[in-house]
């Protein structure tokens, strides 16, 4: 049995789960609040001891890393769906992509939708709490970014970030433009793990995602939503939520 440990559908967690629902492979969903840092608690850490998801669990083996989970579940799960081109050349193109999103494009989203949403989870938080809670993350360079969210990320940081992100909807749309998908002509990891981070774009960066500007990217985001395991992903699993529960 497969386990996958994760928030709710969005960025990474969204790798993953978008893999297993395509491949149509049976798992074991956890979900871990992000609310109150459970993914920071010593049980799951003993799973990931980078405090962070997603994991996955096979046979009592972890693999972690999100786009290393998705070729992994296509490595160990072998299904009619294939999510990678047969093709050397368009994998290595679709590899591109996966490495293209994993060391540029989330991190720049990432840091805009930290400084809009973590900030005020950050910010809520007593002095004396919020260090216990920075004392339990295990990566330092998430604990400095946590205390940048609480402090507020400086603006010239921002606009650096805002400006990768103009850059990299353009790359996306170029290439969209032209090509039903990111890589061999077939949907493939490349567009699950882009769509991860791209997805939702046009609400949440309007100005810079629109059918104007950037129509190749717009069909392509519909195209995936339309996916029907991409509709009963979403239909089953719960968005995120920022709020502790009561
Ligand atoms: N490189 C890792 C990054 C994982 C990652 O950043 N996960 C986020 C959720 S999208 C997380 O756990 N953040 C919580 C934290 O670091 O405090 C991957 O691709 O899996």
């Amino acid at each position: 049995m497969l386990t996958l440990y994760s928030f709710g559908p969005g960025a990474n967690s969204l790798k993953p789960l978008l893999t297993l629902y395509e491949k149509g492979l049976q798992f074991e969903g956890i979900r871990l609040n992000p609310a109150i840092f459970e993914h920071h608690s010593d049980w799951f850490k003993a799973i990931n001891p980078r405090g962070q998801v997603p994991a996955l669990v096979d046979q009592g083996r972890v693999v972690t890393e999100s786009t290393v989970i998705c070729e992994y579940l296509e490595d160990a799960y072998p299904t009619a769906v294939k999510l990678r081109p047969d093709d050397h050349f368009d994998r290595a193109e679709m590899r591109v992509w996966t490495k293209w999103v994993d060391e540029y494009f989330c991190w720049c989203v990432s840091t805009i939708g930290w400084q809009r949403m973590v900030s005020q989870m950050a910010k809520a938080i007593g002095d004396e709490e919020f260090e216990e809670r920075v004392k339990a993350i295990p990566i330092p360079e998430q604990q400095t970014k946590w205390r940048r969210a609480r402090e507020g990320f400086p603006q010239d940081l921002l606009d650096e970030e805002m400006r990768k992100i103009g850059v990299s909807v353009r790359r996306l749309d170029d290439h969209l433009r032209d090509n039903e998908w990111l890589a061999g002509g077939i949907y493939t990891l490349a567009d699950i793990c882009n769509f991860a981070i791209a997805g939702g774009m046009d609400k949440g960066f309007p100005d810079l995602v629109n059918e104007a500007d950037t129509p190749g990217l717009m069909r392509w985001m519909r195209q995936i939503q339309e996916r029907p395991a991409v509709k009963a992903m979403y239909a089953e699993v719960p968005m995120e939520r920022l709020a502790p529960k009561d």
